[in-house]
């Protein structure tokens, strides 16, 4: 049982985060303060109170202890000394001495001063003074997040073949590159579903166009993909490259649907394909055109799609790239101490994604001219919404895969997302772990971060070590920068290795997308951190590094180099399974408490709860070969029953305490 009450602080922008509406009550519940003139909430946490939530974010699951900013940032380095990522998710859980969830409706940047600048403290701040805040009361943590999942509607609903296992890289140049990949999966033995199509794949970086001489032929290209059970999926960026021959650009300059500057002309600023425009999403036309143009490769037979540069991400504008050519040709001749030489590689630095450029952004949100500034975080939540709205009328039969890089609390309700440029770094594996549970709080169930890392060099070591994390993301993807080594898992030595893992993923697949469905449905979570599951175990409450999945089984994955395992909590008696590959694997009861357990790389080790039950089946090359007749049971109970949840239907499964099924 939860309740939520809203309140309003001056005039909010209409954000449609919020799918249901609310009656609106005039004061906070005393234990909040607000101030200077409502732009300021602070409350004063307890000792151990603890504070989850903001999604897409550095550090832990427990929030607190550091200050966060929800603006939505193309910052490729994820280090825990940074305050924002790609998505912007202005949501938390307090819980303590208090139980509740706020939720602060504010498309521009909101300070999350978690016991930052006081460790006791909580301070909210708000830009300006223009925001819906919701709290949501309940008694258990679960009930907050079942109350703010239903006041942010229904989670997107992915297609069965996207919990296949899903290779990229920035780039695959031809449809030959493209073709070895798949060649390297296959024969090999290691199941795969989907081969990525990052910028290269198109005419000069031009959104919607193809690169005839690397892709000739693409429908057909396309179509042989497809008969060998792989699903091609193509990158579109935000902005429009400017280029008279090209009719996206000129229809969207004709028709008026990019970005203005203040003086009403096209707002122009350089990314990929050096200058571009950026269509007006919030420009309910505009956006309406935009997403038409996902036809092109639709009606290709293309079935998925990855949003990407979405923030916006701007590289630098002429006017910004002209004031720093003027400061750095005044640093000429001169004999630069170390203000002045740090002031000339911060000009350099700071042309990327600068204020003075979004503040030099206007959008014309139904005949209203509004800043850039005011909206920012809005923006890759439309231009994915754009595209979500149009797949119903272009592709009504169809359900196309769809996730995004930039976000707003909301955008879930049409795609998912991937956690963006992380790095091929052992702290990134555990940071994998830990966005898992923050995310699935703020409606964002279909998510996965870049596995083996986007960039720098993945060793085999933390490939396979990241791996027996990955088989457990929904959106199980390997992609790698531009420049990195090759990280696709057929490259490596122990190919076997990663074939076998990889078949641990697909025996797993009716269990995940099960557990994600169910999660959708009753607006839950996936990815449970221990706090949520043992109330008043203190060692569970303080745990960052396990995971529940669903309501049956615990995962606890090694994320250190050279490692010869690790220690695992259990907060009840579990069943440990060792799993080699799909079919091979070994059980060992365990009691609760501390354990070292030892875990080679070759092995993924889950832990099934007491008097729950683990659903596999015989791995297959993909998801369409998977055979639900082949469904047993991995039992730590007397048998019982299992609703499996596929996309076409709901059925009861009855297993034996031996695993077995019957009718
Ligand atoms: O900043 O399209 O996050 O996944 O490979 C580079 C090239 C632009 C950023 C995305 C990344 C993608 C890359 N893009």
């Amino acid at each position: 049982m939860y309740n939520i009450k809203k309140y309003i602080c001056g005039s909010p922008f209409e954000t449609n985060a919020v799918a249901e509406n609310i009656a609106v009550s005039d004061k906070l519940p005393c234990y909040i303060n607000i101030s200077e003139n409502d732009r300021v909430i602070t409350y004063a946490m307890g000792k151990e109170d603890k504070v989850y939530g903001l999604g897409e974010a550095v550090r832990g699951i427990n929030k607190r202890g550091w200050i966060y900013e929800t603006y939505c940032s193309d910052d490729p380095m994820h280090t825990e000394t940074k305050r924002s990522l790609y998505g912007a998710h202005p949501f938390i859980i307090v819980d303590g001495e208090k139980l509740f969830g706020l939720f602060v409706d504010y498309p521009d940047k909101v300070t999350f001063d978690i016991g930052y600048s006081d460790i006791d403290t909580l301070t909210v701040t708000v830009k300006s003074a223009d925001c819906c805040l919701y709290i949501i009361e309940g008694e258990a943590l679960t009930d907050i997040v079942k109350g703010f999942r239903r006041l942010i509607g229904k989670s997107y609903v992915a297609p069965y073949w996207a919990f296949g296992f899903q290779q990229s890289r920035w780039s695959y140049y031809t449809s030959k590159d493209v073709q070895s990949v798949i060649d390297g999966y296959r024969t090999n033995g290691m199941p795969i579903d989907a081969v990525y199509l990052d910028i290269d794949y198109m005419d000069g970086f031009r959104d919607f166009t193809v690169s005839d001489e690397r892709f000739p032929n693409f429908k057909e290209f396309v179509r042989s993909a497809k008969s060998q059970h792989i699903h091609l999926v193509p990158i579109i960026d935000a902005g429009v490259k400017c280029d008279d021959s090209y009719s996206v650009y000129t229809e969207g300059r004709d028709n008026g649907y990019f970005c203005k500057d203040k003086d009403g002309n096209d707002f122009i600023a350089a990314v990929w394909p050096g200058k571009v425009c950026f269509p007006d999403f919030l420009n309910a036309e505009a956006a309406r055109w935009f997403g038409m143009k996902y036809k092109t490769l639709t009606d290709m037979g293309i079935d998925g799609f990855w949003n990407d540069m979405n923030e916006p991400a701007i590289f630098y504008s002429e006017r910004q790239l002209d004031k720093a050519i003027g400061k750095i040709a005044a640093y000429r001749g001169k004999n630069l101490g170390v203000y002045d030489y740090f002031g000339l590689k911060d000009t350099v630095l700071g042309l990327s994604n600068s204020a003075g450029d979004y503040s030099s952004m206007y959008h014309n949100v139904n005949g209203e001219i509004v800043c850039h500034d005011r909206v920012h975080n809005l923006y890759g939540f439309n231009m994915t919404k754009a595209a979500a709205d149009a797949f119903v009328e272009i592709a009504p039969d169809r359900n196309i895969l769809l996730f995004s890089r930039a976000s707003y609390i909301g955008m879930h309700r049409y795609s998912g997302i991937w956690t963006g440029d992380n790095q091929s770094w052992w702290s990134h594996i555990k940071l994998n772990l830990q966005m898992l549970p923050s995310l699935n709080m703020c409606g964002f169930l279909y998510t996965g971060a870049d596995l083996s890392g986007f960039g720098d060099n993945a060793t085999e070591e933390l490939a396979l070590r990241w791996l027996a994390l990955g088989i457990f993301n929904p959106l199980m993807r390997n992609h790698s920068a531009l420049g990195t080594k090759d990280q696709e898992y057929f490259r490596y030595k122990n190919k076997d290795i990663f074939g076998n893992l990889l078949k641990v993923r697909y025996a797993l697949i009716p269990f995940l997308y099960s557990e994600y469905r169910r999660a959708i449905e009753d607006d839950d979570l996936m990815f449970r951190p221990l706090a949520f599951v043992y109330r008043g175990d203190k060692l569970a409450e303080a745990c960052e590094d396990q995971l529940i999945v669903g309501d049956s089984v615990m995962i606890a994955p090694v994320y250190e180099p050279n490692a010869l395992g690790r220690y695992v909590y259990l907060p009840e008696n579990m069943m440990m399974v060792r799993f080699k590959s799909d079919r091979e694997y070994e059980c060992e009861s365990m009691a609760k408490g501390h354990h070292f357990v030892e875990i080679p790389t070759c092995e993924a080790v889950i832990f099934i709860r007491e008097g729950k039950a683990l659903p596999i089946v015989k791995a297959a090359a993909n998801t369409d070969e998977i055979d639900l007749n082949t469904i047993s049971f991995i039992t730590n109970n007397d048998g019982g029953e299992y609703v499996l949840i596929t996309e076409a239907d709901k059925r009861t499964i009855k297993y034996r305490s031996t695993g077995e099924v019957y009718v």
